[in-house]
Formats: C-alpha cells, sequence, structure tokens
C-alpha cells in the first residue's frame, strides 16, 4: 500500500532490557495507530541478547564504591553500534536525570530528526565511557525519579505522535493546544446541555462563534493566572507571536 504524503515516518530503535514494557504504548490509543499504521516505527535490542559474559549479566559494581549497579560497556556497546549499523544517521540519545528537561519545544524540533536511538539505563545509570564515546545528546524528562529510562522514552514517543501528520487528523485540535500558546485549555464541555443539576454555559450554546472564541480566550487567561502565572510571563516575552 502506497503512504500518503502527509505521512512522516519516525523510526526509533530502543536499547532496553524491558522491551515488553512498551507493549504499552504500541497496543493502544493514538501511539497505537500511530505504530500499526507504520507512521512511528518501533525497534528494539535488548543487550541481553548482546553479552559476550558467561551468566548474560549486563550489569557491574561501580570502580571506587558507592551503591548499586551500573551497566557495562560491552553490551551497550554492541547493542548502539548494532541500531546505528540499522538506522544510518541517527541520533542517539541517553535517557537520563541528567539530561536536558525535555519541554513542548523540544518535542516539536524532535520530529525533524525522523531517526533516533533511544539508550535506556536500569540499575543506577551506565559506564560513563559509553556517554563519551557513543552518545549525541542526554535528556531528562522532569525532575523526579524513575526506575529506568524505559517509562521516559515513552513519554517521549507518546507525545511526539501527537505532532505527526497522519496521527491526529483534526489540525485544528492541535492548534489551541494547551503549552503550544502558553496558555492552559479552556473548559471543556459535552452532551448533555443539562445532567445532574449542572449546566452547560449558556454562551457555549449561543452559536456566537466570534462571542465563544473570547470567552474560551478569557477563561484559557483566568486559568493560566490562577494555576501557572509562570506560563503567562513566557508569553509576555514572546507578546508578538499571535494567540488563538
Ligand atoms: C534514576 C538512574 C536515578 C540513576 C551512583 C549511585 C531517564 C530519568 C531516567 C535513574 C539515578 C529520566 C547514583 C527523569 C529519571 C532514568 C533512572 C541516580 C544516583 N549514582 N528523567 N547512585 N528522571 N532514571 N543514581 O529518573 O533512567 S530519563
Amino acid at each position: 500500500m502506497k503512504k500518503k504524503n502527509n505521512q512522516a515516518l519516525i523510526s526509533f530503535y530502543i536499547i532496553t532490557i524491558f522491551p515488553e514494557m512498551f507493549t504499552s504504548i504500541s497496543h493502544y490509543g493514538v501511539t497505537g495507530k500511530a505504530i500499526q499504521k507504520k507512521i512511528i516505527e518501533l525497534s528494539f535490542i535488548n543487550p541481553r541478547d548482546f553479552t559476550e559474559h558467561k551468566h548474560k549479566s549486563v550489569d557491574d559494581r561501580p570502580y571506587g564504591g558507592g551503591p548499586g549497579m551500573l551497566m557495562t560497556v560491552q553490551p551497550l556497546y554492541l547493542s548502539i553500534k548494532h541500531a546505528q549499523s540499522l538506522l544510518k544517521d541517527a541520533t542517539v540519545v541517553y535517557l537520563s536525570p541528567q539530561g536536558i528537561k525535555l519541554n513542548q519545544n523540544n518535542i516539536f524540533n524532535l520530529i525533524q530528526k525522523k531517526k533516533i536511538i533511544f539508550v535506556c539505563g536500569r540499575y543506577e545509570g551506565i559506564d560513563q565511557r559509553i556517554i563519551d564515546s557513543l552518545i549525541d545528546e542526554e535528556w531528562s524528562i522532569g525532575d523526579y525519579i524513575l526506575t529506568g529510562g524505559e517509562l521516559a522514552a515513552m513519554v517521549i514517543i507518546d507525545s511526539v505522535s501527537r505532532f505527526i501528520p497522519g496521527v491526529i487528523n483534526k489540525k485544528k485540535s492541535l492548534e489551541n493546544e494547551s503549552f503550544c500558546n502558553n496558555l492552559l485549555d479552556y473548559p471543556n464541555y459535552t452532551r448533555p446541555k443539562e445532567i445532574y443539576n449542572m449546566k452547560v454555559p449558556d454562551i457555549l450554546l449561543s452559536g456566537d462563534h466570534n462571542k465563544i472564541r473570547l470567552w474560551r480566550l478569557k477563561k484559557s487567561l483566568e486559568k493560566t493566572l490562577e494555576k501557572r502565572p509562570d506560563l503567562l510571563e513566557k508569553k509576555i516575552l514572546k507578546k508578538k507571536k499571535k494567540i488563538f
């Protein structure tokens, strides 16, 4: 079947000792569809398949002492080299708490890349020599501690999938989205008009689209001022950019 021109293909190679975790995004919802339609392509490389250690181990104790274990060089090195041979010119990204903290802007820039190799660490991290020799970029998804890079990779793939043409068809639903314009969403309502003594605001039933647009903008601004004043400051700095 021929691919439609508006469908950008993004390939992710994921280096992980827990590839089964990714069934959660492959089988469900928007990301599941995107993968089914081959708009997003996920491939897995398991360092355990590349270990030359007699007990198939992929971790060892840190030199100099300290808590926990680290992922060793050898299985990761061969895994990354293998991924690079299958996905030429890909950006190699190590997911770690030390990385650049991702936001909506980074995610948007990411879809231009098309080819990404994610290295998911487990234990207390990976040997620094892998980072120095094979990693192009190091990314974090926020200032809290996870148990490994897999959930971070899934968060990124999930978020990226919203940006790809053909994944979410309704262009409009993306245009007004939270964070795109540094505003939080306005309140939303669907049928019925009244339930359990709770009503939909009259203005949304008025059919006056200009008034509705202004009401939504007002609500968005109010909500943002109340909950995330930091976003409004960003917005004022970027005043020239048109909103809504
Ligand atoms: C968490 C690894 C904490 C290491 C020596 C001994 C990927 C992540 C991760 C993890 C530590 C991301 C230490 C936000 C995250 C991830 C696993 C710290 C200290 N050093 N984004 N002990 N948060 N986390 N080790 O945790 O792999 S992206």
